[in-house]
């Protein structure tokens, strides 16, 4: 890639206003300090613990593992036998330490007339109240808890309760649609849900109820019933788009939704649903945490598999809890006084790490953004970086270019300049894009902190460090203290020094993923059955002749939209779903603005029509089986698939007709090798 290789001939050293405070404020004493958590992880990681609350020390051994399968099972364990809560950890430790009216969170909701805060002392009140609910429901420790909301305090709350209590915490991203926020559920064996009555996202309403209880029904016929629905009335507290106002052109949501008096309609099932007000007001406001052990479950955020079939992926409470804490303090170059602002939805492991649990164990003070970066106006981040002071800013490629499509001026009509700390996650970050978010958004006196990690790995994996790393843009530069990293390739072997490979960890950090939720065995192969003694994380990388780490992307069938990780099988098992559709074949084009987008080749069945009608109906499938966000940017009438004599679909030929490149590579292995100029001819003409 040309861009990658100037890109790797740009430096920017850490800002001088950065690296004056910094916690690690030298490429020195990064190396020193990785080289210890490297060689001696006990004695890095147990200085750590001692910030934290254990209600017991030291006891058993402070970390054990295996990570050879041909040596026996898959274990992980940290601090095993050491009794702790993160919710305590989160709250009960800053309030006792006389910093209750720190605020935790300013909330800015869709609407910039909806705004609030709360600070520690009334998040740990409100949080105690709703796990004394939940305990008098029955909710116990282990017990696996859904939950399905927007950006709003309510979502925090609902977290730490279900952690106070030692429940496990399974969170649905609220773009998720009733048939997966259902499976989620069903593997999950989740018998209490938490959720709202709905939100605005931008002019966009989301009727998360309805979704909701459609879920719900789908679970009981598959023989999981949820047995309490506990819902915020959120639409009641909120102001509604002008759109919503205006009768002229019967705004649909409001015919359908809402009274004649504007109220926001839900229906109600009193054998299920409780109000969430009044079931937790009346509640005592002190609960007692339910002490863990440090290799509990603390929650699962199920994530795709190229299988199609998501995976509950399984952390635990201690180990967790000291890299969320770490990562954030080090990649953020956190201090007290700073105003922190991460955009990503906590429905998503970046929301779980870095806008609950990494902040709050750090005592930071954040914002909670309930809506979309364009709306009211396409300056409306800068516009939160201005009234709040926000000094570090955690977003996503997808965003930034988003928002670079507007030009410098909606920045610009802003005062920005508190940014200390710019942060990008989700996918790579091309370098234009990086070098606008250094220029214009950081005034080029921010630090740009490209970091890699998955929703598997719990925390940073690979990051610079703001004080410390000279940058390049577009590479998330060197690992995280912990983290030994490994380039392979197909045959195992390792390339020292200069090269492209697959991206492997060679030993465990405290915040990696235990198990997949009820299939310790699909966590195995998944994930250490490829390269026996190391961590697959699925994405390749290029080491440059500087050492520093480029991540190409997915080198398996997963593609990533927006920074959503989705899997091509997934995809194409909901389009075979359509009665006409007899085969599916998705991949992922380059998108300018999502990063990637989802090309899908169809056969039909004998005598079936490639009409506009069937085509809406794919992309519907799509949308229900999955959410909006996975929606085809294209479909294409295949009549048949590049397969190879095996029957593999050849995915790479199928991307090369995708981009419209015919350089095609070795295509004689296939089957019937005409189909692929069958296929390129026939691009539809939007490609
Ligand atoms: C945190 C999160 C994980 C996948 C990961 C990789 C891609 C994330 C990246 C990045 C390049 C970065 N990814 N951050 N690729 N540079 N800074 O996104 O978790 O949703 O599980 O996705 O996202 O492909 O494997 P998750």
């Amino acid at each position: 890639m040309a861009m990658a290789n100037s890109a790797e001939e740009l430096v920017f050293n850490p800002p001088e206003l950065v690296a004056k405070n910094a916690h690690c404020s030298s490429m020195e004493q990064y190396r020193e300090m990785h080289k210890e958590s490297i060689k001696d992880p006990e004695a890095f990681w147990s200085k750590i613990a001692k910030e934290f609350h254990f209600e017991n020390n030291s006891v058993g051994k402070f970390f054990e593992y295996n990570f050879d399968i041909t040596k026996g099972p898959i274990f992980i364990q940290w601090m095993k036998g050491s009794r702790t809560n993160i919710c305590y950890n989160c709250l009960d430790r800053h309030v006792l330490a006389g910093k209750g009216d720190a605020i935790a969170f300013y909330w800015e909701g869709n609407d910039p007339a909806d705004r609030n805060s709360v600070t520690y002392a009334e998040l740990l009140s409100e949080v105690c109240q709703v796990a004394n609910f939940l305990k008098s429901r029955g909710v116990a420790a282990g017990d696996r808890v859904a939950i399905y909301m927007p950006m709003i305090k309510e979502l925090v709350v609902a977290m730490l309760a279900v952690a106070r209590i030692g429940a496990v915490h399974n969170i649905v991203f609220g773009g998720y649609s009733a048939d997966s926020l259902c499976d989620r559920i069903v593997d999950a064996g989740a018998e209490v849900l938490l959720c709202a009555d709905g939100v605005w996202r931008g002019n966009k309403l989301v009727h998360l109820k309805e979704i909701a209880d459609e879920a719900m029904k789908m679970c009981s016929s598959r023989g999981v019933e949820v047995r309490l629905n506990v819902v915020v009335r959120h639409m009641t507290r909120v102001t509604h788009p002008a759109s919503l106002h205006d009768t002229s052109n019967g705004h649909p949501a409001k015919k359908t939704h809402f009274d004649h008096q504007g109220r926001y309609k839900v229906t109600w099932n009193s054998d299920v649903d409780v109000d969430w007000e009044t079931a937790t007001s009346s509640s005592s406001s002190e609960c007692p945490v339910v002490w863990l052990d440090s290799e509990d479950p603390l929650f699962m955020l199920y994530t795709s598999g190229s299988t199609g079939k998501p995976k509950g992926v399984l952390h635990t409470v201690g180990g967790y809890m000291l890299y969320a804490a770490t990562t954030f303090k080090y990649s953020f170059n956190y201090h007290p006084g700073d105003v922190y602002f991460c955009t990503a939805d906590i429905g998503w492991i970046t929301g779980h790490s870095y806008v609950t649990y990494g902040p709050l164990l750090n005592g930071a003070t954040s914002v909670l953004f309930e809506g979309v970066p364009t709306y009211p106006h396409t300056g409306r981040f800068w516009e939160i970086i201005e009234r709040y002071k926000v000094s570090k800013f955690y977003t996503a490629p997808t965003a930034i270019r988003t928002l670079m499509k507007y030009g410098d001026e909606p920045v610009k009509k802003f005062d920005v300049s508190s940014l200390r700390v710019l942060g990008t996650v989700g996918e790579p970050i091309n370098p234009e894009a990086w070098l606008w978010y250094h220029r214009v958004v950081g005034g080029g006196n921010a630090a740009i902190v490209d970091t890699f990690w998955q929703t598997e790995t719990g925390g940073h994996v690979i990051t610079p460090l703001p004080g410390a790393t000279p940058t390049k843009p577009g590479s998330a530069c060197f690992p995280f203290f912990g983290i030994s990293v490994c380039l392979l390739d197909e045959a195992g072997e390792e390339i020292e020094g200069e090269g492209e490979g697959y991206l492997v960890f060679r030993q465990p950090w405290p915040g990696m993923m235990r198990s997949v939720y009820n299939n310790h065995q699909r966590f195995q192969e998944t994930y250490f059955q490829k390269f026996p003694g190391f961590y697959t994380t699925g994405d390749g990388a290029r080491r440059d002749k500087d050492g520093y780490i480029w991540v190409t992307g997915r080198i398996d069938d997963m593609l990533n939209v927006s920074g959503h990780l989705l899997s091509t099988a997934q995809v194409e098992s909901a389009l075979v779903e359509v009665e006409q559709v007899a085969e599916a074949a998705a991949v992922a084009r380059p998108h300018p603005v999502k990063g990637e987008c989802l090309y899908c080749f169809v056969t039909l069945k004998q005598g079936e029509k490639f009409t506009e009608e069937l085509v809406a109906d794919m992309k519907n499938k799509v949308r229900s089986k999955i959410g909006p966000f996975a929606q085809p940017d294209y479909l294409q009438l295949a009549p048949g698939l590049p397969k190879t004599r095996s029957g593999k679909i050849m995915r790479r030929v199928l991307r090369k007709i995708a981009v419209g490149d015919r350089d095609f590579g070795d295509i004689t292995t296939l089957a019937d090798p005409t189909v692929v100029e069958l296929l390129f001819e026939n691009r539809p003409a939007n490609a």
